[in-house]
């Protein structure tokens, strides 16, 4: 499985994303600190509120396999800047919750995340759980792992460690 590192405002829906993903029942807890022992990672929602704390984000980030904006359908502006996977060296994914309000605006979020630059986006209901299946699919899907040989080869050819190869492509042998 994937390790996840969640990242978002509070009130985003992380915490509850977290207990939908391991099939707890919902149960608000506020989030203190962040725990990095686990699959995954849950951050409090003031490290992305604040300047200072924000660059603390990036290097948690180091510690995941996949890294996912949380963002709830009807927050009202974007927290997170454009080209964001840029800094980030790992794929971003978005994850869209409370598609339940009835201030939802998927689209406008959905344009916020691709401007982040996030690989996939994942719309998710914790109260519901519909959509978590199509996530808990993604995260189960493991990483490939690289030789060195073949991240320089992917490094020659401008690719991520994560992109597929090209059509017709081969690690040299
Ligand atoms: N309607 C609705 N409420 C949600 C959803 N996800 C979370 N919530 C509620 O939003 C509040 C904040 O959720 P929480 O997971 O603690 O957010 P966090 O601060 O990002 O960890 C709680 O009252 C949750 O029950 C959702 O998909 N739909
Ligand atoms: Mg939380």
């Amino acid at each position: 499985m994937k390790k996840l590192f969640l990242m978002g405002r509070s009130e985003a829906g992380k915490t509850s994303l977290v207990q939908v993903l391991k099939g707890e029942a919902l149960h608000y807890r506020k989030t203190q600190y962040t725990n990095l022992q686990d699959d995954m990672i849950d951050t409090p929602g003031e490290y992305a509120e604040s300047k200072q704390f924000s660059t603390g984000l990036a290097c948690f980030s180091f510690e995941a396999d996949v890294v996912a904006i949380v963002q709830a359908a009807d927050e009202p502006f974007n927290l997170f800047g454009a080209s964001l996977h840029t800094f980030i060296q790992r794929p971003l994914i978005g994850v869209i919750t409370k598609t339940d309000s009835s201030y939802a605006n998927v689209p406008m979020i959905r344009q916020w995340m691709a401007d982040a630059g996030c690989d996939r986006i994942f719309e998710v209901n914790n109260i519901t759980r519909e959509g978590a299946d199509e996530l808990l699919a993604y995260l189960n899907e493991d990483l490939p792992q690289l030789t060195l040989e073949q991240a320089c080869f992917r490094q020659s050819l401008g690719l991520s460690e994560w992109d597929p190869l090209p059509e017709g492509v081969e690690y040299p042998s």
